[in-house]
């Protein structure tokens, strides 16, 4: 009989973790399928390898880098690191709490250079499509080697999405954009906060994209910022050059106009208005159609697709957490592809154990509580398989603390320190506050506080 065959598709932080669990198996002794893994950019490591560009790459593919310059982690570090690759491995020392995008980066990268997986990835080679056949139940995976323009297809026992979800721009449009004097662009295309110094700039949102691309154009230099909200202020006590408005109602050349009949001039305009699920390679029947949300519609314990269970889904909810829960994710798919874990026999009971999850994130009242329900998601993954068990609550409390952080001070929460829940070290307060930090190196951000100076 020959082996199993299986796909994955991208090479990001997700898929990354697919590769690790199951050479980790294999270092254990098991018989593992052939893994494919099919990236379209020239190197893993997904969202976080920086590219300069927008729009459409040099082989007129959509990018699909979201980060920025200076970006740094928004959430601690302790929140996501590997339970079994610590930052005190990869780095030799531990290091403070938020990361720039070059430092995790290079700590994503560490554990898969270790664990010898990067000749299982096929770079620039983007999936074009996916189908079932249902009569020898295989997929059939179509891609375009990009250098090369040579199409071909292959066949597949399994298939593992992991091309990520905050890649596609939920665009909106609001009267009189056409006739704005000055830039217009969505989050996915900000890259460099200098761009705005000395400008007044408008921001549509209140989410995660809003508060950072707003405190990195105010960290760069911006005049003034303005964000406006559809359904509530982020809430945050702003600088005096930053204010929240209700939802921008129209704009009149450079004037712009907002629900409460308000106006203010402006200079440019960020849509930080969320991403969409998009899978322009999967057909109707083996399409995820979700909210961004933290249940996710139609996958079993958020990874199987209940329509087609050969297929897997990683890192398609909302997160808190990130790469250990994509780690969970990973450990757990591995292990029903080798048949270590059986899925339910039938499809209603997949989907009873949807609705249960709906149910529960529908019955929590705030952050704490959607903190908490991912908390114990990740924890119920990890139960079922050898992923290193760590102790998820802790995570949940340097979660908690972070909350609190940003709410006494938006601008300096990145000063303060946690401690790691896989080596119980604390991490070290970074040699200079963030709001002075402009250098976003490894170099500097590794540096100490002495020759920082
Ligand atoms: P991605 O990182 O998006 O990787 C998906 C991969 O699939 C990419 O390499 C892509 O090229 C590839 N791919 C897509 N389509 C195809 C195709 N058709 N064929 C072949 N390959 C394909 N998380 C944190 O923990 N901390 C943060 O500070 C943080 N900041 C963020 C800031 C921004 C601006 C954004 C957008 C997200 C941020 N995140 C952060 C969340 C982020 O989603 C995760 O950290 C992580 O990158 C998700 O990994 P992924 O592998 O699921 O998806
Ligand atoms: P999110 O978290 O999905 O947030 C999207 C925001 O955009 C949210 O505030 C929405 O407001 C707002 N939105 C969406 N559509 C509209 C329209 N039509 N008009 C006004 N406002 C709108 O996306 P982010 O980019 O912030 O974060 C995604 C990831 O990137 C995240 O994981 C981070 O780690 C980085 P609402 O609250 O729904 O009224």
């Amino acid at each position: 009989m020959t082996a199993k065959r299986v796909a994955v598709i991208g090479a990001g932080p997700s898929g990354l973790a697919q590769l690790r669990a199951f050479q980790s198996a294999a270092e254990k002794g098991a018989d593992i399928p052939e893994i494919v893994c099919f990236e379209k950019q020239a190197n893993w490591g997904g969202l976080w390898n920086y590219t300069w560009r927008t729009g459409l790459d040099q082989y007129g593919e959509p990018v699909h880098g979201s980060m920025y310059r200076y970006l740094w982690s928004n959430g601690p570090k302790e929140g996501l690191e590997f339970a079994d690759y610590s930052f005190e491995e990869h780095f030799g020392k531990q290091i403070a709490s938020y990361p720039p995008r070059a430092v995790l980066f290079d700590y994503i990268e560490g554990r898969v250079n270790k664990a010898g997986v990067r000749k299982w990835i096929r770079f620039e080679t983007a999936v074009r499509m996916v189908t079932w056949n249902k009569d020898t139940r295989k997929f059939t995976v179509t891609v375009q080697d990009l250098p090369k323009d040579h199409c071909y297809s292959e066949e597949f026992d399994n298939v593992i999405v992991a091309s990520g979800h905050f890649s596609t721009p939920n665009v909106p449009e609001f009267p009189g954009f056409d006739r704005f004097n000055g830039r217009i662009l969505h989050a996915h295309d900000f890259r460099d906060a200098r761009e705005f110094a000395g400008k007044d700039i408008l921001i549509v949102g209140t989410s995660y994209s809003a508060e950072d691309i707003g405190s990195q154009c105010w960290k760069y230099g911006a005049k003034s910022i303005t964000n406006c909200y559809r359904t509530a202020p982020m809430g945050f006590k702003w600088p005096d050059n930053w204010e929240e408005r209700p939802l921008l109602e129209k704009v009149e050349i450079n004037t712009a106009t907002f629900k409460d009949g308000s106006t203010k001039r402006i200079d440019a305009i960020i849509l930080c208005t969320g991403y969409k699920h998009h899978f322009p390679f999967l057909p109707d029947d083996l399409r995820l159609r979700t909210a961004n949300r933290l249940a996710t519609a139609d996958l079993y314990k958020g990874v199987a697709y209940v329509h087609n269970p050969a297929l897997f889904y990683l890192g398609m909810q909302d997160q808190w957490f990130t790469f250990n829960m994509f780690d969970a994710q990973a450990w757990w798919t591995r292990d029903v592809i080798l048949d270590r874990i059986k899925l339910p026999d039938t499809k209603q009971a997949m989907l009873a154990d949807v609705q249960d999850r709906v149910a529960r994130e529908d019955a929590g009242k705030d952050s704490h509580d959607a903190i908490e329900y991912q908390g114990e998601y990740v924890k119920e993954l990890i139960a079922e398989t050898d992923y290193p068990s760590f102790d998820v609550d802790g995570a949940n409390a340097a979660f908690f603390e972070w909350k609190e952080h940003k709410k006494k001070g938006i601008m300096e929460f990145r000063n303060h320190s946690y401690r790691s829940v896989i080596t119980g070290t604390m991490a070290p307060a970074h040699h200079t506050p963030w709001k002075d930090a402009l250098d976003d190196s490894l170099d500097s951000y590794l540096s100490t506080a002495e020759a920082a100076e």
